[in-house]
């Protein structure tokens, strides 16, 4: 299979490791910085909240956020051969 990256893609199961901020694929040591420097942030409240480590996606980067980048530490999410790289969670935001 190959995609390329601008184009719409459906029918794709593809699974990215929840804890992945920088979407380079992997959760790891620099996921867990981005999320130490927003830790206890609220969207809209406070300015160094990171909408990219809030894996759980509810507008706060808490606990929730670092039990899930604890449970993936070190995982890498599904690789797909694209133009340009690999799958990653970065790449999916943009479309
Ligand atoms: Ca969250």
């Amino acid at each position: 299979m190959s995609l390329t990256v601008g184009n719409n893609v459906s029918g794709v199961n593809a699974a990215l490791s929840a804890g992945d901020a920088n979407g380079d694929n992997i959760a790891d040591i620099s996921d867990l910085l981005l999320l130490t420097a927003a830790y206890n942030t609220q969207q809209g409240v406070n300015p160094n909240y990171n909408a990219a480590a809030d894996f759980t996606s509810d507008g706060f980067a808490d606990i929730s956020d670092l039990l899930l980048l604890i449970g993936n530490y070190n995982t890498l999410g599904d690789a797909f051969p694209i133009s340009g790289g690999n799958l990653t969670l970065s790449a999916l935001r943009a479309y």
